[in-house]
């Protein structure tokens, strides 16, 4: 076949040099340019299909990609599916189409059925996900995904494969910081990750000009060392081939990260939802229908004599009878079980039925928390060559700032211990990136007062994956969080989180009171198959009486079971962490005059152990939650309201409550000893129970 004829000098910067009509035209063959033809065909048919669905009230929401056919496809047809890894956004469904996904595919998404490859009706159609693509089923808050595709590009070279990540979004979602970690750890690294930014002017109604400095991506883009930047007509397929071509090969060389910023155009509005012309001019949307690449494709092949108007016709007849055939077998298969709305928030019980648990009993010498912690990291990166550690400081010599994590990086190699840039929302979105490659992230957010830039993350990304993908995908990982005050850290370096995470359906939280259990339930958590938020209370890590002897490399805690540290008769306290000591201590005294109080360490706070909590109530009678988060919608109220629920005929008084108060933690210690629970205060409930 003759190559294609250009007119005209076009040229397309990559940052330093520029590509060249010569090496567009030797890129494609007549038979690459028909195919990709019928791609954008059937992508713009299924988009125009799924809009016709929703008008008949069978789909509920649509969100479209016609205009952006062009530059989805190119980057497509350069990536090798089911080897490289692809993170397309919303308006991905012409990437999808050219990747592998079939038209019946999308149909299943669209009209919401159960055997839906990609999220089994869960989420609004739009969230493309395939495992035997190397898709991971997105999400809908936009910019969460880059830092995903660079932890994911870390596995990869980590596993020595020289697979590309393609990651892409709109030119508003690069307003997101995570658009700049993102990029910051690429070039840092050199990643093999493609940033194709399809720039369509608007941000649902926001124009560029008000989103991004100079109107111009490819232009705050600058800087970044090792970083390419290519600049195109994402309409014209030819040319887009050619970008796509080239940051796919640089990134699988092994020669850094590319952005394309693509130049499209937005033939619907942003979604069913909106109406466009609320905020566009007429005259605008107009010109860029003439920038139809449909249009554009439509042109070269007949200009070029590859395909006669006949052909044309024909293929585009063809193409309808697929998607409306596709549409109709979808319709006919069944919609979600109702039954099946509880499954896979976590990964099935059975998974955890060989693990064994607490089989022998701890006789080591006796550590304190932090070397039981550093141990048992020691010990799981010993035995999983998949387990990765990074942070804040984690490497040698700091070795972490409590040095929980010292020695790692010189036993291990800086390949599995690393420092993290100082990004909490870059910790996160990397490790669930990588745990969706297959790796173990184990990272640690420095301080529970910093983990908020990272609360999207954790929330919407990590802690939602296996439920959103119906169970195709999870994001297991162990964050290890140190927590809680007492230590004279003020308002930024004494928060109490658990509260705020327990609300996250999806994520296991363990808050361990003393050295034995922080080594079992951490070395548990690292090998289960969910996400795990490990709270460390920085009050304990070295404290002599929350030291224990040390278990030894196979000693096992399970989540959900909690510890009666004291048995009574007559009153319970029911409590974790750091606060455990108040408990037993105040329990002394209360034996003293003669009343035995029981105390409950909840051990993991996600699950809950609610058959101890209610057995321990219905023993005692008397009740005292006692926890150092503050007061209101604290995880104390979670469980003052299970026990009034279901316990209620028990009780011989009222379910009390010893919190922080509702306030910051300050440094000075008389206040800070005013805002957080105290000896005194538990003591003195206890009394007023046992007097009720
Ligand atoms: C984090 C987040 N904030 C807000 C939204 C709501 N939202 C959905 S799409 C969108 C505009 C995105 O524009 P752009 O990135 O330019 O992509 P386009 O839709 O134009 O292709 C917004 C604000 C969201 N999904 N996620």
């Amino acid at each position: 076949m003759p190559p294609l004829k250009f007119e005209g000098p076009r040229r397309h910067s990559n940052g330093n040099d520029t590509l060249t009509v010569e090496s567009i035209r030797g890129a494609l063959t007549h038979e690459q340019l028909v195919d990709a033809y019928r791609l954008m065909l059937l992508a713009r048919r299924l988009d125009e299909k799924e809009l016709a669905l929703l008008k008949q009230g069978k789909a509920f929401f649509h969100i479209g990609g016609s205009g952006h056919e062009a530059i989805q496809i190119a980057c497509a047809m350069n990536l090798k599916p089911g080897y490289d890894w692809a993170y397309p956004y919303y308006r991905g469904l012409a990437f999808a189409i050219g990747l592998g996904f079939t038209a019946e595919e999308i149909m299943l998404a669209q009209l919401h059925r159960a055997d839906d490859v990609m999220t089994g009706g869960r989420q609004m159609p739009g969230h493309y996900g395939k495992p035997a693509l190397n898709v991971p089923t997105q999400s809908s808050p936009t910019g969460t995904q880059y830092l995903q595709a660079v932890g994911t590009a870390i596995g990869c070279l980590r596993d020595g494969k020289d697979q590309v990540v393609y990651v892409s979004s709109g030119e508003g979602a690069t307003s997101e910081g995570e658009f700049s970690e993102a990029l910051n750890w690429a070039s840092r690294e050199k990643l093999p990750v493609v940033f194709c930014i399809e720039d369509n002017h608007y941000a649902i109604s926001v124009p560029e000009w008000q989103q991004t400095a100079g109107g111009s991506v490819y232009e705050i883009v600058q800087g970044y060392k090792n970083l390419a930047r290519y600049k195109v007509d994402g309409t014209d397929f030819v040319e887009s081939y050619a970008v796509a071509k080239e940051a796919v090969a640089r990134a699988r060389r092994g020669d850094g990260p590319s952005v394309i910023v693509a130049d499209v155009v937005r033939l619907l509005s942003h979604s069913s939802s909106d109406d466009d012309r609320k905020y566009r001019p007429k005259a605008e949307i107009e010109k860029d229908h003439a920038r139809d690449p449909l249009l554009v494709m439509e042109n070269i092949l007949l200009g070029e004599k590859i395909l006669t108007k006949a052909e044309v016709e024909s293929t585009q007849k063809e193409v309808k009878k697929k998607v409306d055939d596709a549409s109709d077998w979808a319709e006919t298969r069944p919609l979600p079980e109702i039954s099946s709305v509880t499954e896979h928030v976590y990964a099935p019980i059975e998974t955890y039925s060989s693990f064994e648990f607490e089989k022998t009993v701890p006789s080591g010498k006796p550590v304190v928390m932090v070397d039981a912690i550093n141990h048992a990291l020691h010990e799981e990166m010993l035995r999983n060559p998949k387990m990765l550690i990074w942070g804040e400081d984690v490497e040698d010599g700091k070795g972490g700032v409590f040095t929980a994590t010292k020695g790692l990086s010189t036993k291990f190699g800086r390949d599995r211990v690393f420092n993290s840039q100082l990004a909490e929302a870059s910790i996160i979105g990397a490790a669930f990136g990588a745990s969706v490659r297959g790796f173990k992230p184990v990272v640690e957010i420095q301080f529970g007062d910093y983990i908020f830039p990272a609360t999207m993350q954790l929330r919407d990304e990590v802690a939602m994956m296996r439920y959103r993908s119906n169970n195709k995908w999870s994001s297991a990982m162990v964050i290890r969080v140190p927590v809680g005050g007492s230590i004279h850290g003020g308002h930024y370096h004494s928060q109490s989180i658990e509260s705020l995470f327990a609300h996250c359906p999806g994520l296991y939280i363990a808050y361990p009171s003393n050295s034995a259990d922080a080594k079992g339930l951490l070395k548990t958590a690292i090998r289960m198959d969910d996400p795990i938020m490990f709270l460390e209370h920085k009050g304990l890590y070295r404290q002599s009486y929350a030291m224990s002897p040390e278990p030894d490399a196979d000693y096992l805690v399970p989540f959900g079971k909690a510890a009666i540290r004291r048995e009574g008769k007559d009153i319970s306290v029911i409590t974790y962490g750091a606060m455990v000591y108040f408990a037993l201590n105040a329990a002394k005294k209360m034996a003293e005059r003669g009343v035995e109080v029981e105390v409950v360490d909840l051990r993991t706070i996600v699950p809950l152990d609610k058959v101890a909590v209610l057995e321990t109530v219905r023993k005692t009678n008397r009740v005292l939650v006692l926890s150092e988060d503050t007061r209101t919608s604290g995880f104390a109220a979670e469980l003052s309201s299970i026990i009034a629920e279901e316990a209620f005929e028990y009780l011989d008084a009222p379910i009390r409550r010893v919190t922080a108060k509702d306030l910051p933690v300050p440094y000075s210690p008389p206040l800070e000893q005013a805002v957080l629970p105290n000896e005194a205060q538990v003591l003195k409930v206890l009394e007023e129970l046992a007097a009720y």
